[in-house]
């Protein structure tokens, strides 16, 4: 009977060490699971230097949600299959402390290539496009203060904006259906018809050739205008190439200031 009893109170014990053993597993699971839960996941921002090569990507500063850490300096290279493969680049969001914290991006893969813009604040940049087979992204952040980041996607292209698909894509060249012009097919030839069936002009050879009195990409600049609004004038298609320009000048006897912008 001793002997029974015996065995009985170690059955007994290694029971209880194992009812302890598991209940420690168990506490300790439950404590790390909850750790993750209150963490934010690792962030892909690093201090490192991604390279993206597939055809399309999504970009961004780390997991949605959470904000950019300080004192960063992340890198985002993508590479086309070739140099004359397009690279373009959508901002989705844009958030970071204005005038200290910056996202940087250039056409080519150093900090030597052109620079294509430098963006800080919350206002979303426009499209970016790298011509050189290449584009690099840096985030910068200072020592204090982060915002959410930024989240972009890109895409490479044999042609410019996949030439709007209002044209085909020849020789990295975009070939525009008739009614489309421009280096990308993104700009309508005769917008509006121009305004022929009001008679301020007709559609010619893909442009607008304005009667007298009316002048504008649409022929809808009268020289009598009532009232004042922005005009478009031409395109890049039509000669003008990309510049900044403002002027403006005060008709006396006319009693109107007339002005002009270019971005
Ligand atoms: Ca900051």
């Amino acid at each position: 009977m001793p002997k029974i009893c015996i065995k009985s109170e170690a059955i007994k014990m290694q029971k209880m060490y194992a009812s302890l053993l598991l209940a420690t597993l168990t506490f300790w699971t439950l404590v790390l699971r909850s750790d993750q839960a209150h963490s934010p996941p690792a962030v892909p921002c690093d201090r490192s230097r991604k390279v993206f090569t597939e055809p399309y990507g999504d970009i961004s500063d780390g997991p949605s949600g959470f904000n950019y850490t300080q004192d960063s300096h992340c890198e985002w290279l993508i590479k086309a299959r070739n140099d004359s493969q397009f690279i373009t680049l959508t901002f989705h969001s844009m958030g970071t402390e204005c005038s200290y914290d910056y996202i940087y991006v250039y056409d080519g893969d150093s900090f030597n290539s052109t620079l294509l813009g430098s963006f800080s604040g919350r206002t979303q940049p426009q499209r970016l496009v790298a011509r050189s087979g290449s584009m690099l992204i840096l985030m910068y952040s200072d020592t204090n203060y982060v915002l959410d980041g930024f989240r972009a996607s890109y895409y490479i292209s044999n042609c410019l904006n996949n030439c709007h698909n209002h044209g085909k894509c020849v020789g990295h060249q975009c070939v525009c259906h008739g009614e489309w012009v421009g280096p990308d097919c993104e700009d309508e030839a005769c917008p509006q018809r121009c305004g022929e069936s009001q008679g301020r002009g007709r559609c010619q050879k893909s442009i607008c050739h304005c009667s007298r009195g009316f002048s504008g990409r649409l022929c809808d600049l009268s020289d009598h205008p009532a009232g004042s609004s922005w005009r478009w004038l031409a395109t890049d298609a039509e000669g003008m190439t990309p510049r900044a320009a403002h002027t403006a000048s005060l008709h006396g006897r006319r009693g109107c200031s007339l002005r002009f912008r270019r971005l």
